[in-house]
């Protein structure tokens, strides 16, 4: 029988992240009967290329959705709060990469290797949210072990790719390392100050904890696909001036007794996992081994010294593909084998 085929849009196709969705399409060998572009009224008349055809690229609007199956948003929140529950009023299911939908109890948040099973809450309301891309990248590693020792603390601290803006950090980190290099004066728009050669400690924004909101993501998000609201989770996110590749020190103690012998032998077995871990020949996770492919990279895998149950690992992954479009597509894979 023929494979059966679908009709998918990618609202938000210009940006960093609905590029990526593309080629991931494309890549991945989704089975796709139509595609439709759609951005802002700024990108009207540009085309995008689908497997060496040019689509031109349409308006967002509130009838974009007639007659499709499945529609990949990565437009930012307002966009999703605004257009989701149009396009699944519509029929179509929307695979929503912001935050917006996230943390609503009535919406699946999926990393298909962790929590599968979640996609089939999306009936409820035609939306599955991918989840932030730090947090997919550290769950990944974590589930296994929280499967099989129970993770009672996780404490995080990132180092983000400025892709994890958008295209215009890509720019501005370019531009303000080349104007370094080059003894010229930099200008900052993107962020509020210089990212090349610097860290900032601040991603997305304050909110009344201290905390900002992308260290909140990963505290809710984890403790929502691992199915676990006992866990503690505290993090420290920081933008690093890399171009892709987000990449975590994590701390995690268990219940039960570990040891990095042990982790390392479970996350050598599990699937979207590499682990990378022979220090003697200078071998573990970089940005830049991580970069342009799906695999996580999990090394440095040691002892916690400090506590009875602890580990600490580095995990880096590509955040515009498993962070985002790649799990995206993953999860309309899941969609269209079992759900559609
Ligand atoms: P980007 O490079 O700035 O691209 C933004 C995209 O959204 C462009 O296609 C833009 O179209 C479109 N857009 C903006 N406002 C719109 C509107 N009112 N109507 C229709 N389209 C609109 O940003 P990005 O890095 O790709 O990120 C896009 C979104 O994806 C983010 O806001 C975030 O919600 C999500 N994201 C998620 C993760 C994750 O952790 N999973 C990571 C990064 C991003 P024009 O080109 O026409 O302006
Ligand atoms: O900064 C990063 O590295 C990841 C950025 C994600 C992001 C950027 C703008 C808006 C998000 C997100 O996915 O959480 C959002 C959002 O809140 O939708």
């Amino acid at each position: 029988m023929a494979e059966k085929q679908f009709n998918v849009a990618v609202a938000g196709a210009t940006g960093a992240v609905g590029n990526q969705m593309i080629s991931c399409l494309e890549e991945m060998n989704f089975p796709v009967k139509s595609i439709r572009l759609l951005a802002s009224h700024r990108s009207v008349g540009r085309t995008l290329r689908f497997k060496g055809d040019l689509i031109p690229v349409e308006e967002l609007k509130e009838d974009s959705f007639k007659g499709l199956d499945i529609a990949l948003f990565s437009a930012g929140g307002s966009t999703s709060k605004t257009f989701a529950p149009n396009a699944a009023r519509d029929g179509c299911v929307v695979i929503d990469n912001s935050s917006a939908w996230r943390m609503d109890p009535h919406v699946p948040l999926v990393v298909p290797e962790v929590n599968p099973h979640a996609v089939a809450q999306h009936s409820h309301k035609g939306i599955i949210a991918n989840p932030n891309c730090s947090t997919i990248q550290m769950v990944l590693p974590l589930s296994p072990i929280h499967k099989k020792y129970g993770i009672k603390r996780i404490v995080v601290s990132t180092y983000q790719a400025v892709s994890g803006t958008g295209k215009k950090a890509i720019d501005e980190l370019f531009d303000q390392s080349r104007a370094m290099i080059n003894f010229l004066d930099c200008q900052n728009n993107v962020y509020p100050h210089r990212i090349a050669f610097n860290c900032l400690p601040h991603i997305d924004s304050f909110l009344d904890n201290g905390y900002t909101k992308e260290e909140m993501k990963m505290v809710n998000e984890t403790r929502k696909i691992l199915e676990d609201d006992t866990i503690g989770v505290t993090a420290t996110t920081v933008r690093v001036p890399v171009f892709y590749s987000h990449s975590e020190s994590v701390n995690v103690e268990t219940k039960k007794p570990v040891s990095a012998t042990e982790v390392r032998s479970l996350l050598e077995k599990t699937p979207g996992i590499k682990v990378v871990d022979d220090p003697e020949q200078n071998l573990y996770p970089l940005a830049i081994d991580a970069a342009g492919q799906d695999l996580t990279l999990v090394g440095r895998i040691r002892d916690d010294e400090s506590i009875p149950n602890g580990i600490n690992m580095w995990i880096v992954a590509d955040n515009i593909r498993k962070g985002a479009a790649t799990n995206a597509v993953q999860i309309a894979q899941v969609l269209v084998k079992d759900y559609l």
